[in-house]
């Protein structure tokens, strides 16, 4: 049985983590408090709604769902208005040359992200064409850690868990993995990333033989 590929998007296949802060931070900003690249770093992996409370929180601010509700849609009108910009030079490197390995070789591949904007992005970056199928945060009702996500895609593709590789930039995207019965490639540091079966800087240092080998472990 062939493997099965599933990758996250922000953060592993691209660098979307600097206009998530800069939005998050202009909203914080406007709240009054300030917002540190260190607090970005735990928003990874973590959908929309979920970032905000966190941030609300740490600006000791209180609000109502339906004063979140507007807060959350202007963080990401600004959002989009940068990632509307984006071009195919902010592909991450080895992502392009790993998809057009995987697929000459006819191994699927599905997106599985907590982001609402994901064909957006993967318009704006041409990576579209890979992808045999997509979960993203409009097609799940729980986040990651829960690995519904994961499983989505992993039914898309028409794959059995056990042979299914997931790539990972945020610790609730490797425990998500983990909970779904996939092997998970850590992109980042082994201390950010526990429970990864590897864990590369970027996708320009795995190769397909190597990720087939995961499988055996
Ligand atoms: P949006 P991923 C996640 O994407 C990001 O890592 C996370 O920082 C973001 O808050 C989340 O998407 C929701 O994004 O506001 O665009 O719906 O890493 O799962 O691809
Ligand atoms: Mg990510």
């Amino acid at each position: 049985q062939h493997i099965a590929c599933i990758f996250d998007l922000d953060g592993v296949l691209v660098d979307t983590a600097v206009y998530h802060y800069k939005a998050w931070k202009q909203l914080a900003n406007s709240l009054g408090f300030d917002f540190t690249e260190h607090q970005n770093e735990q928003l990874k992996g973590v959908n929309r709604m979920r970032s905000l409370d966190m941030i609300l929180q740490w600006g000791g601010v209180e609000k109502s769902a339906e004063e979140k509700e507007v807060l959350a849609a202007r963080k990401n009108e600004w959002y989009v208005a940068m990632i509307s910009k984006m071009t195919e030079a902010e592909v991450l490197p080895g992502s392009l040359q790993l998809l057009q390995e995987l697929k000459s070789q006819g191994i699927k591949i599905a997106l599985g992200s907590a982001s609402k904007n994901s064909s957006l992005i993967l318009e704006r970056t041409a990576l579209a064409h890979f992808f045999d199928a997509i979960v993203d945060g409009n097609s799940v009702t729980t986040s990651k850690p829960d690995p519904e996500v994961f499983l989505k895609a992993a039914e898309l593709l028409n794959a059995s868990q056990e042979d299914c590789v997931v790539f990972e930039d945020a610790a609730a995207g490797v425990q998500a993995a983990i909970a779904a019965g996939m092997k998970v490639v850590g992109i980042g540091t082994i201390e950010n990333l526990p429970g990864s079966d590897i864990v590369i800087k970027d996708l320009s240092e795995i190769t397909v033989t190597e990720i087939e080998r995961l499988k055996s472990l």
